[in-house]
């Protein structure tokens, strides 16, 4: 089979991580590749579900995301990670972990006013009202990538074909 990968997707909430996680995930299968995604959803509902959206918990949160992430690329898998990770050190030390020729950091730069917007689950309003506290963006710090290795924004473009933008950049980066 092929080697394993990390596809590293970073963003605010509402950027559209975890949509094109999925629909990259579909054309990925297509070419029989064997991938997974790791996403809030799951994550935090289990092995992270002791954590909060503290600066210190989400220090955390993308630390042991890393280290499972590193696992299952050992095990041939291409995986997509798909979390707001919103501190460079701890996207940098993904990178190093997983080492900088496996590793393929996709910046989703879809900007805060769109994400708000767009406000798919409600934590926007929430953060303005002050109802929900430490809201990435609002009042809690995003650190904007400085050397992504891909830089997307879903606002103009469709999924698709931002998905063959990021497919395109893998084959051409050899790790799919
Ligand atoms: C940011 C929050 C918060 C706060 C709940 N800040 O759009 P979503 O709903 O589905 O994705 C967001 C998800 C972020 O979790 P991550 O594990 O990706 O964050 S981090 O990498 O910073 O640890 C959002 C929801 O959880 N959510 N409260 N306060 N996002």
């Amino acid at each position: 089979g092929h080697r394993g990968a990390v596809i590293w997707l970073t963003g605010l909430s509402g950027a559209g991580k975890s949509t094109l996680a999925n629909a990259l995930e579909r054309v990925l299968h297509i070419k029989g590749i064997r991938t997974y995604i790791l996403d809030g959803d799951k994550v935090r509902d289990g092995l992270n579900k002791d954590l909060s959206f503290s600066d210190n918990d989400r220090r955390e949160n993308i630390r042991r995301i890393a280290e499972v992430a590193a696992l299952m690329m050992d095990a041939g898998i291409v995986v997509i990670t798909a979390f707001i990770s919103p501190f460079r050190a701890e996207r940098q030390m993904a990178r190093q972990l997983i080492g900088d020729k496996n590793f393929f950091e996709v910046y989703v730069s879809t900007p805060l006013a769109q994400c708000e917007k767009r406000d798919t689950k409600g934590l926007y309003r929430k953060a303005r009202s002050g109802e929900l506290l430490n809201m990435t963006g609002i009042d809690s710090p995003y650190e904007e990538p400085q050397r992504p290795n891909l830089q997307v924004d879903t606002t103009q473009r469709t999924v698709e074909e931002v998905v063959q933008e990021i497919y395109a950049h893998l084959q051409a980066a050899a790790l799919v």
